[in-house]
């Protein structure tokens, strides 16, 4: 009929998590008092049925969880041409490869000694047939599930002070930056960002973060753990010192009560995710995507905004 398939719903799952709600309050003589709750949750995913009999790691299979990522193991970057003639061969990933290139990890598939238990690469660099059976070099490098994600309110007062503070954060979260805010001139959209040049291989900066400089050539960008992204996080949402202004002062002028106050949004965070991302707009739920490329890095482009206020409550 000219259409494709429709699609249907033929995966189950099954969703595990927990909530754990603490909270205290206390005073300290007369003047001091405060109030803390802590807030934890936890929840994973796994597909518990799907017809996929090869194992295809390009799809849903039983036992995968949600935001499993698949990549290669990073060795290293090449140093010389010596390097790349005694590595295995990366010709299957890409041609004409040179000093300043990654290394990739020929990952025991081979058993030399008969025991059962795969010893030795194969010598080639490939994803096998991408499936559970044989992924050649691929290894699960992480998952992007927020996991332990966290909230800490605390509210305290001296007298008529008070300090209000909010942090929020995740506890274990990977991510894997696919797209052109990462990697240098990975497309012609491209933005020049002062870090690429600096941390960039040469033979006179051999340690740097990145590879080589190329232009589209993605051979040194494959899902790889040399570029995982750690993106727990936590962030202190919310910051509010003020004042009480004493009920006798505010009747006074004709007001029941009043209080002052400055507050700050995401004013402090700490993160171990590469810049330009922020780990909280991190939003890879949305378009998922097996193999960990680009697609989920949509939303990732606005920053969350630090905010401050200066406020005057008034109560007529
Ligand atoms: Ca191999
Ligand atoms: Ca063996």
């Amino acid at each position: 009929m000219g259409t494709s398939a429709p699609y249907e719903n033929a995966a189950e799952l099954k969703t595990n998590g927990w909530e754990l709600v603490v909270s205290w309050r206390d005073k300290v003589g007369n003047d001091f008092k405060y109030d803390v709750e802590l807030s934890l949750s936890d929840y994973e995913t796994e597909i518990t049925d799907y017809e996929n009999p090869t194992g295809a790691l390009g799809d849903w299979y039983v036992g995968r969880k949600f935001g499993d990522i698949w990549g290669y193991e990073t060795e290293g970057i090449f140093q010389s041409e010596d390097d790349i003639a005694n590595h295995a061969d990366q010709s299957e990933i890409a041609i004409n490869w040179k000093p300043g290139d990654i290394m990739y990890k020929d990952q025991p598939t081979v058993d030399t000694n008969g025991d059962g238990i795969p010893d030795e690469g194969d010598g080639v660099i490939n994803q096998g047939s991408y499936t559970l059976d044989n992924k050649g070099d691929l290894v699960l490098l992480g998952n992007t599930t927020p996991r332990y994600s966290y909230g800490i309110n605390i509210n305290t007062s001296y007298k008529n002070f008070f300090v209000n503070m909010f942090f929020q954060g995740v506890g274990k979260r990977e991510f894997w930056p696919g797209d052109q805010l990462f990697w240098p001139f990975a497309s012609q959209w491209f933005q020049i960002q002062t870090h690429f040049i600096p941390n960039s291989w040469s033979e006179d900066n051999r340690d740097a973060y990145f590879g080589r400089l190329l232009a589209r050539d993605d051979r040194n960008r494959k899902v790889q753990s040399r570029y995982m992204q750690d993106a727990s996080y936590i962030r202190l949402k919310n910051l509010t010192v003020g004042y009480n202004i004493p009920k006798r002062l505010m009747q006074k002028i004709g007001f029941v009560g009043g209080k002052v106050f400055v507050s700050g949004q995401n004013i402090w965070t700490h993160s171990n995710v590469g810049r330009p991302y922020d780990p909280e707009g991190i939003d890879v739920a949305r378009g998922y995507d097996l193999s960990g490329e680009t697609k989920q890095n949509r939303g990732l482009l606005y920053p969350f905004q630090k905010t401050y206020s200066i406020g005057v409550n008034l109560t007529f």
